[in-house]
């Protein structure tokens, strides 16, 4: 114990990253008292940690950034359609700079517990060094996609290369030119990152346990006349991602792909094909997005794409997806990955046919070879959404930790907060889609809900059991039918062995999340209790 930080602060908000910082804005201009802790040395988080070769948005990088400024929307030019990880880092230092929010934020202030104190109703946050703080309400921005995992093989330990996770890539580099080269994992964050160090390394080992359907992304540089049309049209832009179901700006065809002829859908596909990013489903007939038959056909017009563009049949093969159905898992978005596949020094292992027995000291071990190896990299995800939570110590009422309580899944209301936990919102629990603008009326809502405990002299919000178990029940029951919940990844926890299976996310879309919310709030904040 080294003492407390100041405050007590009306609000504590864990994270710096695209939630954290938009979180302190409002709240500030709010009139609230706001501290930051953030584990990063810097601000951004997804974007300062993923400093991987290759990193960067898969949704258009003039959809991704804050709605909340105008002056912000015309000052800054995203100079490209999918804005890399430098760039997008720089945009959320930019941000901090520009609304003087670095006062509000402790940097490389890891938090190990913050425990609800009943008597004076304050949340007491614990951070790594000692240093403590105390707020009355408490936001986590922790991300959904923050707790990187490495599988605990046998081994790593005595590994005598380097190596490391793409989530904590090092901010000095790594050095790849001319080594051999590992990489475990082919999810979106492996494609961007293999097809990136194909090009320096001296050999390079790609271990894959499921192909994926990886669809073309199309990056190009916005040209100004181009720039000048979308500061001219934000207003309808983030109109248009307000309307779709993950607020991307891509909208569904209405018909379904079984209704017109075979020669129309693939005119369909081929030209949604040649477009940039998530245009060839989004935008597709509605139902190449549902579980049936139209999925499938789908499924197959991405598998021949694949087989078109690797050279040895055998290999295309493996790379072909065949065990899940199109979009049940995220569809990375890949520039060059396939052709990777086509050079001499780049090998394919199948670690479903041969899985990892262990790491040696030269490599990886599978049940039928051993690879010898400089580096190894694991693009092997994260333990989402829960991850993050469960990493703190969270104590809630009567000593209750959060991780107990979701040791089968989350139970809360809308993701937002949990029985037991009252002033918490768990606001990475709670978005859906496209990420900055999920957050930025998630964040509005909270607010707006801290201002109401407090105008109406309450001190203390807390959901209530009847309807964290009415949304616990919604969320198994309507999340069962959706695609996202029929492949094993981390949208269910599956990624994670002994992880519970479960729908992470909403099921709804994000315009019925958003109206939901604003429903919850309209009848004086139902489902929860104001004391
Ligand atoms: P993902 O999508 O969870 O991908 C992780 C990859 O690592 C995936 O190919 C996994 O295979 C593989 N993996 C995980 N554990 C193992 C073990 N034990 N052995 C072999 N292979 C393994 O994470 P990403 O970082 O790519 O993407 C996360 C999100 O970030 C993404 O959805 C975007 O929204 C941005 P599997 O498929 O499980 O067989």
């Amino acid at each position: 114990d080294r003492g407390e930080h100041g405050g007590p602060f009306d609000v504590i908000v864990i994270g710096a990253g695209v939630t954290g910082l938009y979180a302190l804005y409002r709240l500030r201009e709010l009139g609230l008292s706001v501290q930051s802790f953030e584990s990063g040395s810097g601000v951004g988080s997804t974007w300062y940690w993923n400093r991987y070769p290759g990193c960067r948005f898969d949704s258009e990088s003039y959809t991704y950034g804050y709605s909340f400024s105008e002056e912000l929307l015309q000052e800054w030019d995203w100079k490209e359609y999918y804005s890399g990880q430098p760039k997008n880092e720089r945009y959320l230092n930019y941000v901090a700079d520009k609304f003087d929010l670095r006062k509000h934020i402790q940097l490389n202030s890891h938090v190990n517990s913050i425990v609800f104190d009943e008597e004076d109703g304050l949340w007491q946050v614990n951070l790594q060094d000692g240093l403590q703080a105390r707020g009355q309400f408490l936001i986590t921005a922790v991300g959904s996609l923050s707790a990187y995992y490495v599988p605990d093989f046998e081994g790593l330990d005595r590994f005598q290369g380097d190596w490391c996770h793409t989530g904590r890539w090092p901010a000095e580099g790594m050095d790849l030119a001319g080594k051999r080269v590992g990489v475990i994992g082919t999810g979106a964050t492996g494609i961007q990152l293999i097809t990136e160090i194909a090009k320096e390394v001296g050999h390079l080992t790609v271990f894959q346990r499921t192909a994926n359907y990886a669809a073309p992304l199309r990056n190009g540089l916005i040209d100004p006349e181009t720039q000048r049309q979308i500061k001219a049209n934000y207003p309808d832009i983030f109109k248009r991602c307000d309307e779709t179901a993950g607020s991307f700006i891509h909208k569904f065809d209405p018909r379904s792909a079984l209704e017109v002829t075979p020669e129309e859908r693939l005119e369909q596909y081929e030209r949604l094909w040649a477009e940039p990013g998530f245009a060839k489903w989004l935008s597709n007939f509605y139902d190449v997005m549902i579980p049936g038959e139209a999925n499938e056909d789908y499924a197959e017009f991405v598998r021949n794409k694949i087989r078109e563009r690797v050279k040895d049949p055998v290999v295309a093969e493996k790379l072909v997806p065949k065990d899940h159905m199109f979009g049940s898992k995220r569809i990375p978005c890949e520039s060059g990955y396939y052709e990777v596949f086509n050079q001499d020094n780049v090998l394919l292992v199948d670690v479903r046919e041969a899985p990892i027995e262990c790491i040696t000291p030269k490599g990886v071990q599978t049940t039928d070879a051993e690879y010898e190896l400089d580096v190894l990299i694991f693009a092997t995800g994260y333990d989402a959404v829960t991850g993050p939570l469960n990493r703190i110590e969270i104590r809630g009422e009567g000593g209750e930790t959060l991780k107990d309580k979701f040791a089968n899944g989350p139970r809360t209301l809308m993701g937002i907060s949990s029985a037991g936990f009252p002033n918490l919102f768990t606001i990475n629990a709670a978005s859906v889609g496209n990420f900055v603008r999920a957050c930025e009326p998630l964040v509005d809502w909270v607010s707006e809900a801290i201002c109401y405990v407090r105008d109406n002299g309450y001190t203390r919000i807390a959901v209530t059991r009847e309807a964290e178990d009415g949304w616990t029940q919604h969320v198994s029951e309507a999340g069962a039918k959706i695609l996202r919940t029929q492949a094993n990844s981390w949208f269910v926890g599956a990624n994670i062995p002994g992880k519970a299976r479960v729908l992470l996310t909403s099921p709804d879309t994000a315009p019925v999340m958003r109206a939901k919310r604003a429903e919850v709030a309209a009848k004086g904040y139902e489902g929860f209790l104001l004391q």
